[in-house]
């Protein structure tokens, strides 16, 4: 039985040091936040994922994972840490760094060390650099460290379905790290698991998810060019994607989370010259925002003293997760934009965070001017217009998903809006 130190107990950390340990690894997971220490070995989970509080609390309860402030000595290191970046959109390598501190005393002669954290090209490298510098037997060869990137691509809010049944990559910095970390994910993946070098594998982690930023970035552009034409953008996605060779993804208020917002800057900002589609595409997305705000105040420009009601504040969907999220950046730009002289309130149901203003969704819509769907929660879709029709002051919604029951809404007495597509036409 194999020891495993997981650093970093966040969306990926947890996950997976808890489904190592339920499939007989001796696991001890790391993070420098207490409260999720002690959360998590009462059993606890600070994140909101479907099945994980069941996968932590059976993890505990055999006593193969236990959280802590500090690693340990164990035969593998898994590092799961964010990876943000800073100014000038440069990645932010400072907690992988740390986590490469902090487990450097505990390396031992026939280690793995995996990098699961998405990282710009020869990060892994790097790293191998670094260990090597800050200790001795590593350098002269007397202690052999096997470093891989195996880089997670799991999606949230499907997190436990997609770590096991997701092919895997895994790039060894030798053919020896590759082999030693693939034996460590085939006793829980039951996918396909592809060796490579490192520096592949970290592009192709990154490649995914600039394949989708710059997809999404398309469907926004052909929305704003529909919206033009007065025609809807949704009909002609769905028409266009009748071809078995075309898949276009959805439009929406913008692209926002911590790793489709962030990670084709870790191409583009090491190859500004030659990363000319990447940036474009990031630009596109990062201007939806202004463009969904620019509607709102159109739509409220006869009206004094508006209320306005934002719908969601998370990055997508049932998730919890509010980073980046252009839901919440299109919520600050409206207070900015109006100051005192419009109320905007806020609903969301997943995002327990103490510093939003959260509005219930029983009392939002009262005397309401504009109700605008920013994220699309399950939720959402089960309001009743006509309920919602006696208690507002105007009957006028806009939907940045296409989600909603236009029909319904309409049947209401609702005036509908639609990103992407002509009023005229809903
Ligand atoms: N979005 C759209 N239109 C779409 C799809 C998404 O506007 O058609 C928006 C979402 O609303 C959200 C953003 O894009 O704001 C990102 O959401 P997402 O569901 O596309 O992706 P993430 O960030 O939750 O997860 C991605 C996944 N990558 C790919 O699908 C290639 C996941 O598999 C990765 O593991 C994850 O990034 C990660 O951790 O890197």
């Amino acid at each position: 039985m194999k020891s495993i130190c997981v650093v970093g107990l966040g969306y990926i950390g947890l996950p997976t040091a808890s489904l190592l340990a339920n499939n007989g690894f001796k696991v001890v997971g790391v993070d420098v936040n207490r409260k999720v220490v002690d959360a998590v070995n009462s059993g606890n989970v600070h994140i909101e994922e479907p099945g994980l509080r069941t996968l932590v609390e059976a993890a505990v309860h055999s006593k193969n994972l236990r959280a802590s402030s500090v690693p340990e000595p164990s035969d593998v290191f898994i590092i799961c840490v964010p990876t943000p970046f800073k100014e000038g959109k440069k990645p932010d390598l400072k907690y992988v760094f740390d986590a490469t501190d902090a487990i450097l005393p505990y390396l031992k002669n026939g280690n793995v060390v995996i990098l699961e954290s998405t990282v710009p090209p020869k990060t892994t490298e790097a790293i191998a650099q670094y260990v090597k510098e800050k200790r001795k037997d590593v350098l002269d060869g007397t202690t052999v460290i096997n470093f891989a990137h195996c880089p997670e691509r799991v999606l949230p809010g499907r997190i436990l379905k997609e770590l096991v049944e997701n092919d895997r990559v895994i790039g060894g910095l030798t053919e020896q790290a590759s082999i030693l970390a693939k034996e460590i994910y085939s006793a829980v993946v039951s996918g396909n698991i592809y060796t490579t070098d490192a520096t592949t594998a970290e592009m192709v982690k990154l490649s995914e998810n600039t394949f989708r930023d710059v997809n999404i970035a398309l469907a926004n552009e052909f929305a704003h060019i529909c919206e033009k034409l007065g025609i809807s953008v949704w009909e002609v996605i769905s028409l266009a994607n009748k071809h078995p060779r075309v898949n276009i993804l959805n439009p929406g208020p913008g692209v926002g989370g911590h790793c489709i917002a962030v990670d084709p800057w870790f191409i583009a900002s090491e190859f500004p010259k030659e990363a000319k589609i990447i940036t474009s595409a990031r630009e596109v997305n990062d201007s939806i925002p202004h463009r969904v705000v620019g509607k709102i105040i159109e739509l409220n420009s006869h009206i004094q003293n508006p209320i306005i009601v934002c719908l969601g504040a998370s990055y997508k969907a049932n998730v919890g997760d509010e980073r980046n999220s252009p839901a919440l950046e299109i919520y600050g730009l409206l207070k900015n934009h109006f100051n005192d002289k419009a109320e905007i309130r806020l609903n969301d149901t997943h995002v327990h965070n103490n510093s939003l203003n959260n509005v219930s969704l029983e009392s939002i819509f009262n005397d309401a001017s504009l109700i605008v769907l920013l994220t699309d929660h399950t939720e959402y879709f089960s309001i009743e217009p006509e309920k919602i029709s006696q208690v507002v002051k105007d009957k006028i919604v806009f939907d940045t998903r296409n989600y909603l029951n236009h029909k319904l809404w309409k049947s209401s007495g609702f005036e509908v809006h639609v990103i992407g597509s002509d009023s005229r036409n809903e």
